[in-house]
């Protein structure tokens, strides 16, 4: 076969995706002051085939915004058109924070795409305010600025006539290619993110993404702020119509069928966003061959349906990605789990928004977020190993999703090694080391073997649950991100997550993400499981460098008989010493202050490894029974 033309097609596809992005205006609409271009603050760039076009855009009434005339008036656009397409009258009254579709024709201005609308200024105005409260986020205070040529020490006064651009934009060459027509400014509200999104509107969400410069690891989208949709087909007044919260149920009411209208929607959006992106590259690739082996007019109507195409021709490969990309995980009905967890009650509440649940007989443990989920599902979905903790479902309710997590009866190592603890949990050495080697298999798994590589970056003691057999199994996947680049290169946050005390100086210094701030924080966490003391009094205690503490034991002359002191004193010295020294070595390796010089995972899954070996024939020559004395819990 000659794969040179599929290949030259493909990276010029890849090319031109470059060249199609709108970058997304992230929360840069927020300060006034910042007028940055390396975002789309001043408007979306004139980059595409036509300098004018048809456009939408979507708008949620709002009193005195609330009618087909006014609406139509604030935003430029013409009433007729606008009642069509929202398949009202001409006189109709939107209900509040009804979603409005609103046809436009986009224009170039120079070097950005607009509408230009007229807003007469009020009494307490402020660009700010008039960019986000009547507008929703299809301005903004800096174009705004840009255009009525505003000094920034200038004020505006009420009466003055300002003229208002609107962001919006043609297709690209490259998306007209590829079947789309028009482009979709979608006012972001609080609980969207891409996929709901797209899915709405039929888009798909690899494709959403691509058009706004977003990525699959960097999906988060502000309220306030503009989101492009790529379509096919001109939006329509179903798509507006977002699925009503079911009514609170009266506690211990009968199971009753589920709304099938609402269900599906929701279905819909897990997934889109399980199966978008999958979706996206794999069409892609389809639409490319295809385009090669058909004409370019055919290729068009290729596109009108590119799913059910595929079904057709590959039905194989389609089942396969579903199956790949959705594993076993099941969307549960709301009601589900109020039955499972009493209908949330606090008896089943184990901490914060987490509950304990019994599904079909078996435990689960039942998180409650707010906000997007995406990352969180998305890396949950990709993992598969027995030391970290299994998503076996989902569920989405009135704005909240629910995920349902494998649960682990002995809860969190945190309640078993503080040697304050009162219920009387208790773990010997060998089971100490298989839990530190447990927990390390499954960061190495994160930093090896997911692609790309992810850090944890919110390992702790009450991050790590314990099952029945008192294996370790991480959780709390939260915070975890793709480590850009190789094992060891760093990039750059600015958000500083993550637990005190068990965070590298890199990180809390320069905000450097790399795999070896796992393995700090792992260093700082088999401190704890050795000591049995929290990190907090680790640092206090001591009032000094953890690293010099550990240098000292492992130098001076009396060190050993100090590092005696050191550890859980609940052991009662039942240990072996030499490996307690080989452990100290190890975390001190963690601990180096330069990431570089850390031990990587797979270098600390080798060594607990050996020390796990020689702990257990040591237990045996010491006819310690590893297993038998606290098997279970709770
Ligand atoms: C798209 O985003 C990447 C980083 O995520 C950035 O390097 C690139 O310049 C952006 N492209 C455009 C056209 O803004
Ligand atoms: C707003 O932007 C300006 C200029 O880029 C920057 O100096 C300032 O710190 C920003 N303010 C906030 C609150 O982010
Ligand atoms: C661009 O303009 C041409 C000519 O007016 C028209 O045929 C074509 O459909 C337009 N393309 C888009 C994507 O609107
Ligand atoms: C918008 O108004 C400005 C003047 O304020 C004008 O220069 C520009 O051409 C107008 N653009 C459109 C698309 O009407
Ligand atoms: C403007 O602000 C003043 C003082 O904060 C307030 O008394 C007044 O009612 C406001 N006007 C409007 C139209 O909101
Ligand atoms: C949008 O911005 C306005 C003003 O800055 C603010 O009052 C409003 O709460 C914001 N909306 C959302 C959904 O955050
Ligand atoms: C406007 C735009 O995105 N143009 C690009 C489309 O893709 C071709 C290659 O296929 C590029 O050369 C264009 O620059």
């Amino acid at each position: 076969m000659d794969y040179l033309p599929l290949i030259t097609v493909i990276s010029m596809a890849i090319f031109s995706v470059i060249q199609a992005q709108q970058p997304y205006v992230g929360t840069a609409i927020n300060n006034c002051s910042s007028s940055s271009t390396s975002n789309s603050i001043l408007g979306y760039e004139c980059n595409g085939q036509n300098r004018t076009c048809q456009a939408y855009l979507t708008f949620r009434s709002q009193t005195p915004y609330n009618s087909v005339s006014a609406i139509s008036a604030l935003l430029g656009s013409d009433p007729s058109q606008l009642s069509a397409i929202n398949s009202v009258s001409g006189n109709a009254i939107f209900a509040t924070n009804k979603l409005v579709i609103v046809p436009v024709k986009c224009s170039c201005s120079g070097q950005y795409y607009q509408i230009n609308t007229s807003y007469l200024v009020r009494q307490n105005d402020t660009l700010l305010l008039i960019a986000s409260v009547p507008f929703q986020g299809l301005s903004t205070c800096q174009s705004i600025r840009k255009q009525n040529n505003i000094d920034p020490s200038d004020d505006i006064y009420p009466g003055n006539k300002l003229t208002v651009p609107l962001r919006c934009a043609c297709v690209t060459k490259n998306q007209s290619e590829v079947g789309f027509r028009y482009l979709l400014s979608y006012t972001v509200a609080v609980g969207d993110f891409v996929a709901s999104v797209s899915t709405r509107f039929g888009a798909d969400t690899g494709r959403t993404l691509e058009a706004n410069n977003l990525s699959e690891e960097q999906p988060t989208i502000y309220p306030n702020s503009t989101l492009l949709v790529p379509l096919q087909n001109p939006p329509s007044s179903s798509q507006t119509i977002v699925p009503p919260p079911p009514p609170p149920p009266p506690p211990s009411t009968p199971i009753s069928p589920p709304d099938k209208k609402s269900n599906k929607t929701w279905v819909f959006v897990v997934v889109g966003i399980l199966v978008g992106t999958a979706f996206a590259s794999i069409i892609f690739c389809l639409l490319y061959r295809k385009s090669k082996k058909k004409k370019e007019s055919d290729s068009l109507e290729a596109f009108e349906k590119p799913e059910a195409k595929k079904l057709e021709e590959e039905p194989e490969e389609f089942s396969e990605m579903i199956s790949t990309v959705a594993q076993s995980l099941k969307v549960y009905k709301f009601k589900e789990l109020q039955v499972a967890t009493d209908n949330f009650s606090a008896s089943c509440c184990i901490k914060g928004s987490v509950y304990r649940g019994t599904i079909n007989g078996d435990w689960a443990a039942i998180k409650k977020i707010n906000g997007d989920v995406s990352k969180e599902i998305n890396l949950l979905n990709k993992v598969n190993h027995s030391n970290l903790i299994r998503l076996s479902g989902v569920s989405f309710n009135d704005g909240h999703w629910y995920l349902v997590f494998e649960f682990a009866v002995n809860g969190p190592l945190s309640d078993w090694i503080y040697s304050n603890n009162i219920d009387g949990k208790f773990l010997n050495w060998t089971q100490r080391i298989q839990i530190a080697l447990d927990v390390a298999t499954g960061l190495n798994y994160l930093h090896s073997f997911t692609t790309p590589a992810h850090v944890h970056k919110d390992l702790k003691s009450s991050n790590i649950l314990l099952d029945s057999d008192l294996r370790g199994k991480i959780a709390n996947l939260g915070l975890a991100r793709s480590a850009e680049g190789q094992d060891g290169e760093f990039s750059l946050t600015r958000h500083i997550v993550g637990t005190r005390g068990y965070m590298a100086p890199e990180y809390l210094e320069n905000g450097l993400v790399s795999t070896k701030l796992d393995v700090y924080t792992f260093g700082v966490l088999l401190l704890e499981i050795l000591t049995g003391k929290e990190v907090a009094a680790l640092y206090t205690e001591e009032n000094m460098n953890l690293s010099n503490v550990l240098s000292s034991f492992l130098s001076e002359e009396n060190g050993q008989e100090r590092l005696r002191n050191f550890i859980d004193p609940s052991m009662q010295g039942n240990y072996p010493l030499g490996l307690a020294v080989f452990l100290v070595r190890l975390i001190d390796s963690c601990l180096n202050k330069d990431p570089s010089y850390r031990p990587t995972m797979d270098d600390i899954v080798q060594s607990l490894s050996r020390t796990l070996n020689t702990s257990l024939t040591w237990e045996m020559s010491n006819n310690i029974s590893g297993y038998q004395s606290f098997s279970t819990g709770s």
